[in-house]
């Protein structure tokens, strides 16, 4: 019963349905499935599925805008209860997350930043396509534990390199840690660049990020 709920799930962002996807998001809730279960084992696996199909040439941009719509839809429904897991709750630092200049890619990140909250970090979400100038003024202004960069495109993970780079020379890098991810990354392109910490997933960067500011 509730594989079929987490399959009709994946399946409404298979086929770019928004208003199905909210509705199972609701019915999830109120089966009392865990949010981040139904992100997890639910819609993720559909965007998942609309990137391989994409990938293969069977899906075209519309379908893949049309499949990203209804994620974001069904994660909007989502938050207001990942949200409430972090209620009354000393936070565990301050981080400031986004994906990097060129890249429109957001879903991946703002999951990141939902489940990072709702284990008590604060959350800074600067977007996407954030440039190198505007990462550097954030952890300046925001003087945060972590810095949280996304890439989802093999063209702009050098600009994750760019904004480290950066850092450096705004002697900023000392005070903060970072930590990058998105599909194409990998630990050894993290530690190619001089990464503090990198994480395949958002439950693996909740992990990460928790060790990172010495929090588990
Ligand atoms: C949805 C999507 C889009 C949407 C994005 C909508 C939005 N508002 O975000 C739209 C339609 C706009 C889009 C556009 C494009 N896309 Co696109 N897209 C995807 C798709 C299908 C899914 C991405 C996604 O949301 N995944 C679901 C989330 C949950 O997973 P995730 O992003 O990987 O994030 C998880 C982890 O990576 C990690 N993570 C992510 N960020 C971070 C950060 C940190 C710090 C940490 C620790 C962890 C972490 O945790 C997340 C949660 O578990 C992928 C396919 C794929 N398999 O990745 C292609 C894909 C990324 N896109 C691709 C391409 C080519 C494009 C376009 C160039 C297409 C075009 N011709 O115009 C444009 C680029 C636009 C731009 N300049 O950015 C290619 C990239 C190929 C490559 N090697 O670079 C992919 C791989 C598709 C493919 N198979 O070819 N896309």
């Amino acid at each position: 019963m509730t594989n079929d709920l987490y399959s009709q799930m994946a399946q409404s962002v298979i086929d770019g349905e928004f208003e199905v996807a909210e509705d199972l998001a609701q019915k999830g809730l109120a089966a009392g499935l865990p949010p981040a279960d139904i992100l997890d084992k639910g819609f993720v696996k559909g965007i998942e599925e609309v990137g391989d199909l994409f990938g293969k040439g069977e899906f075209f941009l519309p379908e893949l805008v049309q499949g990203a719509e209804a994620m974001k839809a069904a994660v909007a429904v989502l938050q207001p209860e990942l949200d409430k897991m972090k209620e009354g709750r000393k936070t565990m630092g301050k981080a400031v997350a986004g994906t990097v200049a060129g890249d429109i890619h957001e879903i991946g990140k703002t999951i990141v930043c939902s489940m990072l909250s709702a284990a008590g970090f604060t959350v800074t979400d600067i977007g996407c396509d954030v440039s190198v100038e505007v990462f550097v003024e954030k952890v300046k202004e925001t003087k945060c534990d972590l810095l949280l960069l996304s890439a989802l495109l093999t063209t702009t993970m050098p600009n994750q390199q760019k904004t480290i780079e950066a850092l450096k020379a705004a002697g900023l890098r000392d005070g903060v840690k970072v930590m990058i991810g998105g599909a194409p990354t990998t630990r050894a392109w993290a530690d190619e660049i001089g990464a503090d910490g990198y994480a395949e997933d958002a439950i693996e960067a909740v992990a990460a990020a928790k060790q990172l500011v010495g929090a588990s």
